[in-house]
Order: C-alpha cells, then structure tokens, then sequence
C-alpha cells in the first residue's frame, strides 16, 4: 500500500511540474516521464549498429518496440539524459538526396539521430529529441528529423533512442523523401510585425501575460476572416524559452460571437483561447478555454461562442526545444480568425442593408 501511495505522488509531483501545456514562456526544467507500452508484432530494429536493420528504400515505415532491448549509444539533443534503450536502422542511398525521419506516431517520449558510417559519439549526422506530439502521445516530445542530407554510397545509421532510462516503449519510425513544409503569407495576410528574437530577448511586442508589461496584439479587421502572417521561435538563455504571441479580441455585445481560429505552421503549434481575468488586472485570473498542438503544416482549428469580454489567441511553438530558428525558414505561420470582424459595410448597417446595396 506504501508503495502505491509514492507511486501516486511521484506521478502527480510530474503532472505539476509539466509546463508544455501552459501558456507560459519559459521551460520548467521537468519533463513529464510517461513510458508508452502498446506493443506492435511487425519489423523491428536491430540492437545495435552491427545489427541494424536495412532500409531497402524510400518511403519507409516500421514500427516496433524499445522494450525488452538495452541502451548501446546517446546523444545530446539537447538533453543530457542517458540510459534510454536504443534500436538501429540503416539506410544506403543510392543518389544524393534529403530525407525525413519522423517517430511522431510513436507511444514514448522518443529521441532519434543518425551517424554517418560509423558511430561517432558526441558526433551525430543529425539529432533530435523533441519536436512533435502524435495521436499516440499527447506531449510534444516526439521526434522528427526534416530534410537530412545524406550522399550517395554512404551508409546512414538511425537509432530510435528514448529521453532518459524511464522512456521506452512502441514507435512509429517512417523514413520519406524530403518535403519541405512552407506556410507563406497570403495575399492580404497583415504582418505580426515582431522583432526577431535571440537568445536574452525578452518580448516586449505581444508576449501578454509573459511580458513586462503586459502587451498584445490587437486583432485588427480589415475583412472578415483576417489572417495574419506571424514568426515564432525558441532560444536558449540558461532556460529554454519559446516566443508566445498573443492575439486580442474584444466581443462587444450585447451577443456572443462565434470565432473560429486556425493556425498553420512551419513547426509543431500550440494554441489556446483564453479568457481575460477581470480588469484592470486581466493576466490575474485568467482562464484557459481550450487548447490543442498540431504538427508542422498540418492546420489547427479552435472555435468557441464567445461571450461579451475579452479573450486571447494564443500561438506557439509546443515544444520549449523544438530547434525553431528566431529567422527563417520554418519559424513562420498564418493565423486565419474567422466571425470576429464584422462584414457589415459602415456601422450602422444590418446585414439586410448590406445585402440592399449589393443587390
Ligand atoms: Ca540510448
Ligand atoms: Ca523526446
Ligand atoms: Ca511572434
Ligand atoms: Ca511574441
């Protein structure tokens, strides 16, 4: 009984310290250690690079299990954890080309990388420990590797790895040819207009309630819906941050308004709609409404019927060390917001008027 009464608080001591899923800026330092055990019985790796499983060609797909098999390598991606039980692939093109390595449907809190060759520790061709969250593992510490150069001739050894000693279990690794994902500005799209960040920076543009003061991004309407065209990064400074923008809306009444926000990004996203607190301290006793992650160039949609007040859209990146780049490419995304500006052609005008004039 003793040891479930620990069990409990150890999860929940997790489950607190967790912060992907607030809207703040600034990681906790604890990630959420959540094994996935859901066993496939199809292909699997190989235990080490000796044994590694053949990548015959491209695309590819093979899922498998970590469980049951022991930890042979490591790398920094960025986090220092060890102990994470491994399996090898290896991939031989045979033309020079670029390719993307993604455990995104995997159960676990995955890490992956890729030497050249031979095992070069402390020296990956690629790595990456967080950058996705999947339908099989809600936090977005999955991994994903874009656009990887790999020559011809050359043999590439991918090791599906695990965060630490704790995180192993089924994966999902599929291996495709390159296909950049590109969310350019629309014809009409408004500018976020944020300065680049850069490790230090500290938001005085739209950060809301993670800036001192607090500042926002008032939503303006030139047409309904309006889009905008915003950036995003993460920086390292001691902590890791990730740059939050926050987008105001103001329902005047007397009737709620139903608004549909969707976003689509270069990188994996993380939305929310969120409730001002009351003024003249709205960022005290603010309340989150909802929220969801998607991943890179796949859109996200959040609606709600809001009542008379004031809310905020929230945009970031899911993860406080997803490598996003401060300047271009893959740090950009479109906000399209939709039922918040009025289509109404002056003021005073009812829709039936409108219609009038354009009869
Ligand atoms: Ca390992
Ligand atoms: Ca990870
Ligand atoms: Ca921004
Ligand atoms: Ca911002």
């Amino acid at each position: 009984m003793k040891y479930i009464v620990l069990a409990l608080l150890f999860v929940a001591s997790f489950a607190y310290a967790d912060n992907s899923l607030t809207p703040t800026n600034v990681f906790d330092g604890v990630k959420e250690t959540v094994p996935g055990e859901n066993p496939f019985n199809l292909r699997q790796g190989g235990e080490t690079i000796a044994l590694a499983t053949v990548i015959p060609g491209l695309p590819y797909t093979d899922a498998g299990t970590t469980s049951g098999y022991v930890d042979n390598y490591n790398e920094v991606c960025p986090y220092t954890a060890t102990g994470g039980r491994d399996v090898v692939y290896k991939f031989t093109p045979t033309v020079n080309m670029q390719i993307t390595i993604d455990l995104c449907d995997s159960y676990y809190d995955t890490k992956v990388y890729v030497y050249r060759n031979a095992h070069t520790p402390g020296s990956p061709w690629a790595c990456n420990d967080d950058a996705c969250s999947g339908p099989n593992y809600p936090y977005a510490y999955l991994s994903y590797l874009e656009c990887v150069q790999v020559y011809a001739g050359d043999t590439y050894y991918i090791v599906v790895d695990g965060y630490s000693s704790v995180d192993y279990g089924s994966y999902v690794l599929k291996v495709t040819p390159c296909v950049p994902c590109e969310t350019p500005c629309p014809t009409g799209g408004i500018a976020e207009g944020e300065p680049t960040c850069y490790p230090g920076y500290q938001d005085p543009f739209n950060g809301g309630c993670n800036s001192t003061p607090n500042v926002f991004s008032t939503v303006q309407c030139p047409s309904n819906p309006v889009v905008y065209c915003g950036e995003s990064g993460n920086w390292l400074d001691y902590y890791y941050y990730r740059d939050t923008d926050w987008y105001e809306i103001v329902i005047p009444g007397p009737d709620p308004k139903f608004v549909t926000a969707t976003v689509e990004a270069e990188f994996g996203v993380l939305m929310f709609l969120i409730a001002a607190g009351p003024e003249p301290t709205p960022c005290t006793g603010y309340s989150i409404l909802t929220n969801a992650t998607a991943n890179k160039c796949v859109p996200l949609s959040l609606s709600w019927n809001f009542n008379p007040g004031k809310y905020w859209i929230w945009v970031g990146p899911s993860s406080f060390y997803a490598g996003i780049p401060c300047s271009g490419p893959m740090n950009r995304y479109t906000l399209e917001i939709d039922g918040y500006c009025d289509v109404t052609a002056t003021e005073n005008s009812s829709w039936g008027n409108v219609k009038t004039l354009f009869r």
